[in-house]
């Protein structure tokens, strides 16, 4: 049977399965022509998982899909209770600055249609996937930046904040005066958030929310508002989302790669880890410096998450259990 057809007849009879169910699917051996037969455990919907320890974040998210809300709203949900999260460095309100002590926001959204929206270089507003949201069903592009991002955010009635939080100018005003940029191997377990959910319907979508790499270049932007490499989502197969060394994440498209390798086969744990593979297999890749970390679900609610180093985790939702589990790595810390 061809994988497509049967990724949709499968979607249409699992739709809220208990957890713990079994599929079987057919595939033919090569060599006999005779078909295979192979039992696999599907994961339960609704579900959320979210880059990094955001139990917060996943529980907001649930909420929504618990009450027969859709994807959309969850991730969205879930992504704000991190933007207004002060404390959390790397995300909206609080977010440590670029080099110049302007803190700048990248986020983007993508619904189960393959709709999508993004926001790059925002400033001044702590909703970012709010806008991202907007971009995508309310105006006829897919990504606006900086100064127009800006504006159409207070069209849309969000309000100006300054989101340069004391303890975040501390940190740059120490970070002046080496001012040595380096991509940090973060380790405190709180980052980028990229959530990925699947609703009752068996429908997914998902977000990516954050202020880039502390001390960046004025006017960088890294992977999170760019549809395929921070963020990708197909409906068909399953979602996978970024965290890490944006610039590492652009070059090999990673989200993208990580569906399209579930397309063909992989489960979401193999597809996560064949795309951090191409990263740390390239000729002179100095992966021992940086991380990159990815999360992906496929439509069967089965999920799974790898890094480059040690101490990356996901936070998952499922079956009324909000935990937090650390992901598999290639290097220790
Ligand atoms: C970026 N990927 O801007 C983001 C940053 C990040 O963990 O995820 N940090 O490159």
């Amino acid at each position: 049977m061809n994988r497509r057809k049967f990724l949709k007849n499968v979607t249409l009879s699992t739709a809220g399965l208990a957890a713990g169910s079994t599929l079987m699917s057919c595939a033919e051996d090569s060599k006999t022509k005779k078909p295979i037969i192979a039992a696999k455990t599907i994961g339960s919907f609704p579900l959320v998982i979210a880059t990094w320890d955001v139990k917060n974040a996943t529980e907001a998210a649930y909420n929504v899909l618990e009450k027969g809300g859709n994807a959309l709203d969850a991730v969205e949900a879930g992504c704000r209770i991190e933007e207004a999260n002060e404390k959390g460095q790397s995300v909206g309100k609080g977010g440590l600055p670029d080099r110049d002590g302007n803190v700048t926001l990248d986020a983007c959204i993508m619904d189960k249609n393959g709709n999508c929206g993004s926001v790059v270089y925002l400033q001044n507003v702590t909703h970012a996937i709010t806008v991202a949201r907007n971009v995508m069903e309310n105006t006829p592009h897919v990504m606006l930046a900086g100064k127009g991002a800006e504006q159409y955010a207070y069209e849309i009635g969000l309000k100006k904040e300054n989101l340069l939080t004391e303890a975040s100018k501390k940190a740059w005003e120490k970070w002046k005066i080496e001012a040595k940029y380096k991509p940090i191997i973060n380790i405190e377990n709180h980052d980028t958030i990229g959530m990925l959910a699947i609703d009752q319907n068996g429908d997914i979508s998902g977000a990516c929310t954050t202020s880039g790499l502390a001390y960046k270049m004025a006017g960088r932007v890294g992977d999170s508002p760019i549809i395929g490499s921070g963020l990708f989502i197909d409906n068909e197969i399953g979602g996978c989302v970024a965290t890490g060394l944006g610039e590492e994440v652009v070059k090999t498209v990673g989200s993208f790669l990580v569906v399209e390798l579930m397309r063909q086969g992989k489960t979401p744990q193999e597809a996560c880890e064949e795309a951090i593979k191409r990263i740390v297999e390239k000729p002179n890749s100095d992966f021992k410096n940086f991380q990159v970390g990815y999360i992906a679900i496929d439509k069967q609610g089965e999920t799974g998450s790898f890094a480059i180093h040690q101490w990356f985790s996901m936070t998952k939702y499922q079956d009324g259990k909000n935990e937090n589990i650390q992901s598999q790595f290639i290097v220790k810390a």
